[in-house]
């Protein structure tokens, strides 16, 4: 038997599963054919119309928590100019999830800009770091009395990398110290937008807000060890993808290569330690590659379950808070290893002897992947995209019962996980 004390839930992010014309990057980005499937966020899971069915599923589940995010797009769709009845939906989706026992953990940004922020430069732009507070203002007061739990911002290292460096995002740039002033502009984002949620909830006579981010943390380990410059690689690698961003967001320290803007000052800028941990990368210099006989998931990434200890233990040493697994999931088209996946991170981080006490699964439905369209399925509930038509997978029937048990018991282990091999 399993014992898992750590609270199950899931997460999702608006722009992959809300569905509906919004005048966003991730739109234009479709538009302009960079979807390897030619599909688009318009589509998705339609869950802007269908949420109390979504929500209802959830509660069938027994999903206690759900980490959701709000598209700022459609929230200000100009700047200065707020879309009341879309803040309107927002609250009757937080109010459904409340009445149903599931709590919200509230992203605020997940790599989705406005057209008009894009224009004025997006994070790229330190000037902009006010409009960006404005926003998250706006959403606190109207969504402060339903959420305690917050996220400023998700992954800024991948919105970073893929946006300004590999250019898989938009807006598609290849520069690195373009990629270096992002991390940095939002490092300082977050850290002004974690005093002002404490001070507007505070304000507002509500306590028990919790405010972080969500980090994008991987293994990195030399191609080959013997190589001196895999070596040599892999600490810069490493530094430069995630342990200089981590440091910045979580304690305000802004060391090689990051800079620091907005007159922010060193300090603790988290109540949790949010981690969104998925794969292991093998490093041979910069760019990201796999062990050779490694078990990989469908697209590719290699499956590496110590990794998620290894990568909490990290943050959890910069900052001693609890432990919030924002996302952790894996693109398993068939639901054929799933389960296995999620068993063996959920048991390494019980073994770990850290203090996690969340694991938001990614994702509650199959949704649109970002530059992967509708191809990659990395849901517990599959989504029909022509009929709109949700089915619980085997994964979720798995997850459904480690919650009713608080872990897994050998009965289940031996339906689920035992059956199931990883792909080589
Ligand atoms: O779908 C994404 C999510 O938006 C951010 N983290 C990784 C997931 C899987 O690629």
């Amino acid at each position: 038997m399993l014992k898992l004390d750590i609270q199950l839930g899931v997460a999702s992010a608006a722009t992959q599963i809300e569905g509906g014309n919004v005048a966003h990057t991730w739109s234009d980005w479709a538009q302009k054919g960079h979807i390897k499937d030619g599909a688009s966020p318009a589509r998705a899971d339609d869950h802007w119309k269908r949420f109390r069915e979504d929500i209802d599923l959830m509660a069938e589940l027994g999903i206690r928590v759900y980490r959701l995010s709000v598209e700022w797009a459609r929230l200000e769709p100009l700047q200065g100019n707020y879309d009341e009845t879309a803040a309107a939906r927002y609250r009757e989706l937080l109010i459904y999830m409340r009445s149903k026992g599931i709590a919200p953990l509230l992203t605020i940004h997940h790599f989705t800009n406005p057209l008009w922020f894009e224009a004025l430069g997006g994070f790229a732009e330190p000037a902009n770091i006010p409009v960006f507070l404005t926003f998250v203002e706006f959403a606190v007061k109207r969504f402060g009395d339903l959420v305690s739990e917050y996220i400023t911002i998700n992954e800024p290292n991948v919105f970073a990398v893929s946006g300004y460096m590999d250019g898989s995002f938009p807006p598609g740039e290849h520069a690195i110290p373009r990629a270096l002033r992002v991390m940095s502009v939002m490092a300082a984002c977050h850290i002004k937008a974690y005093a002002l949620i404490h001070k507007l909830r505070r304000e507002a006579g509500f306590d028990g807000t919790k405010v972080g981010f969500a980090h994008h943390g991987r293994v990195f380990a030399p191609k080959s060890p013997k190589n001196l410059w895999h070596r040599l690689y892999t600490p810069l690698v490493a530094r430069m993808f995630q342990g200089a961003v981590a440091r910045a967001f979580l304690l305000g320290k802004f060391g090689f290569p990051l800079r620091r803007y907005g007159g922010t000052k060193p300090g603790e800028y988290a109540d949790f330690l949010g981690l969104n941990y998925y794969a292991r990368s093998a490093v041979s210099g910069f760019g990201d590659g796999v062990f050779d006989n490694a078990p990989k998931n469908d697209l590719g990434w290699e499956i590496y379950p110590a990794g998620i200890a290894q990568c909490a233990k990290e943050l959890y040493a910069l900052l001693p808070r609890p432990i919030y697994i924002t996302e952790n999931g894996t693109c398993d088209n068939e639901d054929s290893f799933r389960c296995r996946y999620i068993y063996e991170h959920l048991k390494a981080l019980a073994e770990s002897g850290l203090p996690v006490a969340r694991y938001c699964h990614w994702c509650f439905t199959d949704n649109f992947e970002w530059c992967e369209g509708e191809s990659a399925r990395f849901g517990i509930v599959r989504v029909d995209y022509e009929t709109q038509r949700r089915t619980v997978k085997r994964s979720g029937e798995f997850y459904a019962a480690m919650i009713a048990h608080q872990g897994v018991t050998d009965g289940m282990f031996a339906e689920y996980v035992a059956p199931q091999e990883y792909h080589r």
